[in-house]
């Protein structure tokens, strides 16, 4: 058994102080409008108020990576949250469109260092979009609100050189 206490770094859910932007698709926006408001439910209920986030409404989840590039290049956000719904079709559209999205949202992050929530469903039907928008498998907005505040967090403490305080040193090791 090892008896090294690493030090634990995590971001706390206090989204006081912080700014968001969030990149909302206009495509299925009878889902997507259901996950931007519980992406705000959540920014709202950890402390965040109408001047830390800015939306923006794009025509699809294609156009979202472009988008969450521009915000993050803006140097105003903490971090960003792309939301949009695709459901699959009869045609190939929705394998393109699917894998160009998270490509695209994955190298909007990786290139600007400012962390990008996925919030993007991909489904077979609309009855599994409805679900993961507030029915039976809850609301992964709030879920992709809760990311982004951990997440910026995170990326403020590592740019920091994450120094953690002395109290959250403790706490880790008594648990
Ligand atoms: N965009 C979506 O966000 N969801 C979809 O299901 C979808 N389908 O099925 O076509 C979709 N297409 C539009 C696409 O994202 C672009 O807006 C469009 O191709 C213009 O670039």
């Amino acid at each position: 058994m090892a008896n090294i206490e690493p030090t634990q770094i995590s971001g706390e859910l206090s989204a006081t102080g912080m700014r968001f932007g969030i990149a909302a698709s206009r495509f299925n926006s009878f889902i997507t409008e259901r996950l931007l408001a519980a992406a705000l439910d959540a920014l709202e209920r950890a402390g965040a108020t109408n001047k830390d986030v800015d939306v923006v409404r794009v025509p699809g989840s294609f156009e979202l990576p472009l988008t969450s590039k521009k915000l993050a290049q803006t140097g105003k956000y903490d971090a960003l949250i792309a939301i949009g719904c695709v459901i699959r079709g009869e045609t190939a559209h929705y394998d393109y469109v699917c894998s160009e999205t998270s490509r695209g949202l994955q190298l909007a992050q990786m290139d600007t260092g400012v962390p990008v929530i996925f919030c993007v469903l991909t489904v077979d039907t609309l009855e599994q979009a409805i679900d993961r928008a507030g029915l039976k498998s809850g609301n992964k907005g709030f879920e992709a609100g809760l990311a982004a505040i951990e997440m910026g967090r995170l990326s403020k403490k590592l740019r920091g050189g994450a120094t953690i305080a002395p109290a959250e040193k403790k706490k880790a090791r008594r648990s």
